[in-house]
């Protein structure tokens, strides 16, 4: 090798411009490929955000947003994770344009970025998420099961460290999206506004007369009225159980209040496990669509 010519390899450190870059380049692309679903790849990004953050477990610090091993086999191919795919490969441009981050930083920016152009709360992000190998892998079953009850839930959320208020809080992401028979088995969406942030879910879990779909599927729950929305058995869970269903009855008529604690507990979640340096700073990114 020449003399003097080691160690000077040139390593990019990105600024919060960079981040804002990779954020718009996601806000655009979201813009642009709206014939997917509802209209949007908005929920399905959140829930790739999710799920890459839903394995943490406290006590042994394993799983979570650090290490993005859902790209490999044995956690891509978990049935909870059925249709990730999809989001992942929405993300590859982006990521192809913008080598310098890590898958596990850009699932969770799409996430926030989703949430924000969905025209949710502002998400605060911090980056320094580093991609681990297929090793990291977590075992199958930290995610929740949706045919389960308030058990289950407190069983799963406690271990991320989560507790009742913020089940409810987190929950509130159902007024997104849609359940598809060809990933989870479950159909359909929770509110009539899919592709917006709002406190709807909490509203219709209290305003709706909730029946058994009569079907060959999975057990769940249809509106009387129009038979076009869905619950899971876990969210009526939040009605059913007291110490929950407080929680439901503020959010329900408080958006503000919702947005507010949304946003903490998203936060939160979207950062377990996560050895951020002590220096690393907040990034608040500037929505693409005010
Ligand atoms: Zn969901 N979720 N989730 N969730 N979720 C689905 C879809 C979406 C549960 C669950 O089993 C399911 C949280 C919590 C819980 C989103 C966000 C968040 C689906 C449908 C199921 C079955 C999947 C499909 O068929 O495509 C259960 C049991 C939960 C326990 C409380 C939390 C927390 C979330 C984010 C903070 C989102 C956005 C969707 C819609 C995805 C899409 O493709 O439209």
């Amino acid at each position: 090798p020449l003399a003097g010519s080691a160690g000077v390899t040139k390593v990019f450190t990105p600024t919060q411009e960079d981040y804002q870059k990779v954020y718009n380049e996601i806000a655009a692309r979201l813009e642009e490929k709206d014939d997917y679903d509802d209209g949007s790849y908005g929920p399905v990004l959140v829930r790739l955000a999710w799920h890459a953050s839903g394995t943490y477990d406290k006590e042994t610090g394993t799983g979570g947003s650090n290490g993005a091993t859902m790209r490999f086999a044995p956690e891509g191919g978990h049935g909870a994770n059925a249709g990730l795919v999809s989001a992942r490969d929405f993300l590859e441009p982006v990521k192809a344009k913008y080598p310098w981050i890590s898958y596990s930083d850009l699932w969770i920016l799409a996430g926030v970025c989703a949430i924000q152009e969905m025209q949710g709360p502002i998400i605060s992000f911090r980056p320094g998420r580093a991609d681990k190998d297929i090793a990291a892998c977590t075992p199958d079953g930290r995610l929740p099961d949706a045919s389960q009850g308030n058990k289950h839930l407190r069983d799963i959320f406690y271990r991320m460290g989560f507790n009742d208020q913020e089940i409810v809080a987190l929950s509130g992401a159902h007024a997104l999206g849609r359940c598809h028979t060809t990933r989870s088995g479950f159909e359909g969406p929770w509110t009539f506004s899919p592709t917006v942030v709002t406190n709807e879910y909490y509203k219709l879990l209290l305003s709706e007369t909730w029946q058994w779909k009569k079907w060959n599927g999975p057990k769940q729950l249809e509106d009387k009225k129009t038979k076009s929305l869905m619950m899971l058995p876990t969210d009526m869970a939040l009605v059913s159980d007291k110490s929950f269903k407080q929680y439901v009855d503020k959010y329900a008529k408080d958006e503000e209040l919702f947005f507010k604690d949304f946003s903490a507990v998203v936060t939160k979640l979207f950062e377990l496990g996560v050895p951020f340096a002590e220096t690393t700073e907040k990034i608040i990114f500037k929505p693409t669509n005010v």
